[in-house]
């Protein structure tokens, strides 16, 4: 897949698999019972899974082939990192439609969020726990006779895990119970991004195209440290574009602040303000009246964290780069690259 056009012929080879394993899916004799169960569950899996940026999903493939070092991928070999690329736009899909109550966000996608849908509210639970349930169907289905599927199992089941606890450390900090702004500072921000975001978004996909080709993830410790430091520069975007992103680019209306979000600006902010400006940030944050929220933003604003930021990501480009380098495999320095060079400078 060196040429653009290659890429994009793979890419519309993999958006089509959707369909396919959709189907598979509707075809449980359990939705006999209901046609309107089926017909609900393909419009709550169309709505919530199609529309992302498959940056995770299609990763996989991208991995593969580069693991594969330009040797060409057959039908069977494509079709399997698929099914694992849609694995992971499936757990995408479900832990934002579960996020997305626990933030109390109105959008996502361009979209109106899934619980926001007044024939949905707390349907989407139940809708995250069967889209999360639906994967280790497909996984089954295409891997249980494979050397690793025990691996890959494991492998998502702890990932799993650890992204739940991101996200409980996520909202301890941010619980109306809890709030203390004394607590946000880089360490902790580190800790619960590396959890809620990294391990899912940026070494899974990974450790699903070295399993597919054979490896043990577990021997690519450097592999794992250096994603790690990817998915944090790629949360500090998120956090970023949640109050300075155009929500018409991004899909989604930012809640950080209204939410109190251990977020990357209001550890800088607090890092950088003089006493007055801490004291408009202990009173405003973590309020919903949109004239504290302002008054949040003018603080950013007056610290100029958007150049801060901006400064910032560019550091963090070149640390990885620079790790990224030091790496032995040429093929995993490429895969690694292809990653940085797709999240740098996002706007969505
Ligand atoms: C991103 O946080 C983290 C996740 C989407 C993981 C959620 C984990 C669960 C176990 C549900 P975010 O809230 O900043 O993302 P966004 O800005 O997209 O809402
Ligand atoms: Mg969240
Ligand atoms: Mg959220
Ligand atoms: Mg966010």
């Amino acid at each position: 897949m060196g040429s653009e056009l290659e890429l994009d012929e793979a890419r519309a080879r993999f958006v089509g698999l959707y369909d396919r394993l959709k189907d598979e899916l509707l075809q449980d004799p359990v939705f006999d019972l209901m046609d309107e169960a089926r017909r609900y569950v393909e419009e709550m899996l169309d709505y919530n899974i199609r529309g992302g940026k498959l940056n995770r999903g299609f990763s996989v493939i991208e991995t593969y082939k580069l693991l594969k070092d330009g040797q060409d991928m057959s039908e069977e070999e494509f079709f399997l990192a698929g099914v694992l690329g849609w694995s992971l736009e499936w757990l995408q899909a479900c832990l934002l439609v579960l996020d997305d109550i626990m933030d109390n966000s109105t959008t996502r996608r361009g979209q109106l969020c899934w619980y926001k849908l007044p024939k949905v509210g707390s349907r989407a639970i139940n809708d995250g726990v069967f889209i999360k349930g639906s994967i280790h169907k497909m996984v089954k289905r295409y891997f249980r006779d494979k050397p690793y599927y025990v691996d890959l199992l494991e492998l998502s089941d702890e990932i799993a895990l650890q992204t739940s606890f991101g996200q409980m450390l996520d909202l301890v900090y941010s619980h109306e119970s809890e709030r203390d702004l004394s607590k946000y500072n880089m360490p902790a921000y580190r800790r619960i991004v590396q959890y809620k975001t990294s391990y899912y978004s940026f070494y899974l996909p990974i450790a699903c195209a070295l399993l597919l080709h054979g490896e043990k993830p577990e021997n690519f410790t450097d592999v794992k440290n250096v994603l790690v430091e990817m998915g944090i520069l790629f949360q500090a975007q998120d956090d970023f574009l949640d109050c300075f992103g155009d929500p018409e680019v991004t899909g989604k209306i930012g809640t950080d602040i209204e939410d109190h979000k251990c977020s990357w600006l209001i550890v800088q902010a607090l890092e950088r303000g003089n006493d007055d400006q801490l004291k408009v940030l202990y009173d405003n944050y973590g309020k919903g009246d949109p004239d504290c929220i302002t008054q949040v933003k003018n603080v950013y604003k007056e610290l100029d964290l958007e150049n801060a930021f901006f400064e910032y990501e560019l550091s963090s480009f070149a640390e990885l780069l620079s790790s990224i380098e030091d790496l032995p495999n040429p093929a995993v320095q490429e895969v690694l690259k292809s990653f940085l060079r797709k999240i740098y400078g996002r706007k969505k």
